[in-house]
């Protein structure tokens, strides 16, 4: 029998998909080969959002190793904002203003990137309720909150013991958790032991974040400590399996080099299968053991201003102390993805190397637990007899199933990395419907609710590793890309490609409907009790403390008070207090002054933020408002004057009389 590995070889020696990425790689040829939408005009049409119009969802996209994620409005794929979660943003001053760099503080100190994966939109009764979205930092362990009526990040909160944050985070029918797990197996709680002791000494956990019903406030309730595996992706149950989290996990080998290979042994890895339920009952009954974990947690309080505390101590639960938590399903060849139908009935894992589409029956999960119907277990937990519990196999699928989403009519659409297609099957029969090519090396898709109760349908989007010809070149680096295509009909159809920011891992999207009449425009100044705002411009000042000087300053259209300023010193340290007086939509105002080695900043109207400044040259320096914000924006300009150190020029500045 072939290992996975030489299969895998063989597949890609055959595979006629991967063969024509590496020729198009080398083609060069100008316009486009291939994929074009069939009916462009129609194409055109299904996508075209007159001048003025909405789009119908509005989508969040991960922005992967940007550490951000994007909003784009669908059909039109046009991108509308980026939202700074776990990268410092100098665009907006996220991560450099006084005011929110406290979001970025870890564990291991300021981080100012991370990883972002899975836009997960927060939910009731698994449908989409449009008040957050989190998101996971895959590489310092952490989960994001964004607040969707201001679109900007509330909160973040680190994940202790885990390393890779990468199956995360997946929500529960009601937000009653979002989940977190362990990538990468570690020496838990971490130590300095030798990686040669990995069988012995490694294992993982998975994190069980509460969220709050009332505020979305996140906090770590327990983590479950498993066998040192790979812990891969997640999902929530709903409906009848609402009360589980299944994982994905690969490397059951417990390899610790070479993983390509050494992982890719076994026939079949495993799906963990959680019941959250009892999980939280044991945690409750004080099962659990206190490890002293410490993690960040990080939050904007309601002056938009981030606080950072460290805290301490997590329960965390052995499976052995508490009967009936986990089981394992076996599941072929290094299973990635795992998805929940909208019944909550149907669990399918995506195995990268399998060449069929394993769909679990969670009622025969059920019945197999109750009559005991096990090949024996892993680390202490029952691995389910595979005949048992599999509902169906989609046959022929096409090679490397990853993700599945789902549609309004009973249908599911699975990812296939390999063989680069989204292959569309049936959840009555589990046969196969249509295939579509991407281009290419699709990893996750989206259909907008696909991962909910009830889908919306009408689209499903691919998020694709590789966009080789499909754009004007733009040197070694190309963009990454989505695609559009109708699902309204029986065949799937391309309507549309668009470049995306960073790697689109994942997306979520969500009827524009939901959410749009209740976007925040401005922040009322007067809820502003920033301690540094300047309510009005008679309240402008300059402070000077000891070699601190604090600029009290204002901003409306269109000019700072003050605007000039003298008595400041090389070697001082220059803290810039703006507040935007403005009380109108959209008239953010920016601010830089020549030399500041730090970021710009936006600031919001109503709203107070902080830069910080440590002038090291004499001169007179110009400042200037950096948005385009009226007629006069030109204008919006003043200057600062930097004299030697222990020079006599007193502190001054210059307000309107
Ligand atoms: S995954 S590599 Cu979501 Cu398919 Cu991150
Ligand atoms: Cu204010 Cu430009």
């Amino acid at each position: 029998m072939p290992d996975k590995f030489t299969m895998w070889r063989a597949t890609a020696r055959v595979l006629p998909g991967l063969v024509a990425i590496g020729s198009l790689a080398c083609g060069g040829g100008g316009g486009s080969a291939g994929g074009a939408a069939a009916g462009s005009g129609q194409a055109a049409q299904q996508v075209y959002v007159a001048p003025g119009s909405y789009d119908e969802f509005y989508s969040f996209m991960s922005g992967g190793f940007s550490g951000q994620v994007s909003v784009y409005g669908l059909p039109s794929g046009r991108m509308f904002k980026v939202i700074p979660v776990f990268s410092q943003d100098p665009e907006k001053g996220y991560g450099y203003s006084d005011q929110t760099r406290p979001m970025l503080m870890t564990s291991f100190g300021f981080i100012p990137w991370d990883d972002a994966h899975h836009p997960q939109l927060s939910r009731v009764n698994a449908e989409p309720d449009g008040r957050w979205l989190f998101i996971n930092g895959n590489n310092t362990p952490r989960i994001a909150r964004i607040d969707l009526t201001e679109m900007e990040t509330s909160e973040i909160i680190e994940i202790p013991n885990a390393a890779g944050n990468h199956a995360s985070p997946f929500a529960t029918s009601n937000n009653e958790y979002v989940v977190g797990a362990t990538r990468f197996s570690v020496p838990t709680p971490q130590a300095d032991v030798s990686i040669a002791d990995y069988k012995e000494k490694f294992s993982g956990v998975l994190s069980f974040v509460k969220v709050d019903s009332a505020t979305g406030a996140m906090s770590l309730a327990f983590q479950v400590h498993m066998p040192g595996y790979d812990y891969d992706l997640s999902r929530a149950g709903k409906g009848p399996s609402k009360e589980w989290v299944f994982f994905t996990s690969y490397n059951t080998e417990q390899a610790n080099t070479l993983l390509e290979v050494n992982a890719s042994q076994n026939d079949k890895d495993v799906v963990a299968a959680i019941h959250w339920t009892v999980a939280a009952k044991c945690v409750a009954d004080g099962k659990a053991k206190s490890w002293p974990s410490r993690y960040a947690h990080n939050w904007m309080d309601a002056n938009h201003i981030a606080h950072s505390e460290i805290l301490t101590g997590v329960k965390v639960l052995e499976v052995a102390d508490c009967p009936n938590v986990a089981y394992f399903l076996p599941t072929p060849k290094s299973p990635h993805g795992v998805d929940v139908d909208p019944t909550g009935e149907f669990i399918v894992a995506g195995g990268k190397l399998a060449s069929l589409i394993p769909v679990f029956g969670f009622s025969k999960i059920q019945k197999a637990i109750a009559a005991n119907d096990t090949v024996g277990s892993k680390g202490g937990i029952p691995v389910l007899k595979y005949e048992s519990v599999i509902a169906g196999e989609v046959q022929k699928p096409g090679l490397g199933p990853l993700h599945t989403e789902f549609d309004d009519h009973g249908n599911a659409y699975t990812s296939m990395f390999l063989s680069s297609e989204i292959v569309k099957w049936s959840l009555k029969d589990f046969t196969v419907l249509d295939r579509v090519p991407t281009y290419y090396s699709i990893g996750h898709l989206m259909v907008p609710g696909g991962d909910m109760a009830h889908p919306y349908g009408k689209y499903v989007v691919a998020l694709n590793k590789i966009t080789k010809d499909r754009y004007l070149p733009t040197g070694p680096e190309l963009t990454q890309s989505a695609q559009l295509f109708d699902i309204t009909g029986d065949k799937m159809k391309l309507l549309l490609d668009f470049p995306t920011i960073g790697e689109p891992h994942y997306a979520q999207a969500l009827p524009a409907s939901l959410i749009k009449d209740k976007q925040l425009r401005t922040y009322p100044l007067a809820d502003n009790h920033d301690p540094y705002v300047t309510p009005t411009e008679k309240d402008a000042k300059v402070v000077r403390q000891g070699k601190a000087v604090h600029v009290y300053m204002t901003m409306i259209r269109s000019h700072f008070v003050p605007d000039n300023i003298e008595g400041v010193q090389v070697g001082d340290t220059v803290y810039f207090h703006l507040t935007n007086l403005e009380q109108d939509w959209d008239v953010p105002h920016g601010f830089a002054v020549t030399g500041l080695n730090n970021s710009e900043l936006l600031v919001m109207p109503g709203q107070t933020r902080t830069i910080t400044w440590t002038p090291n040259r004499v001169g007179v320096w110009p400042f200037y408002c950096t948005d385009f914000c009226s007629a006069l924006h030109q204008e919006m300009q003043g200057y600062i004057r930097v004299s030697e150190p222990g020079s006599s020029v007193k502190i001054s500045f210059n307000t309107p009389k």
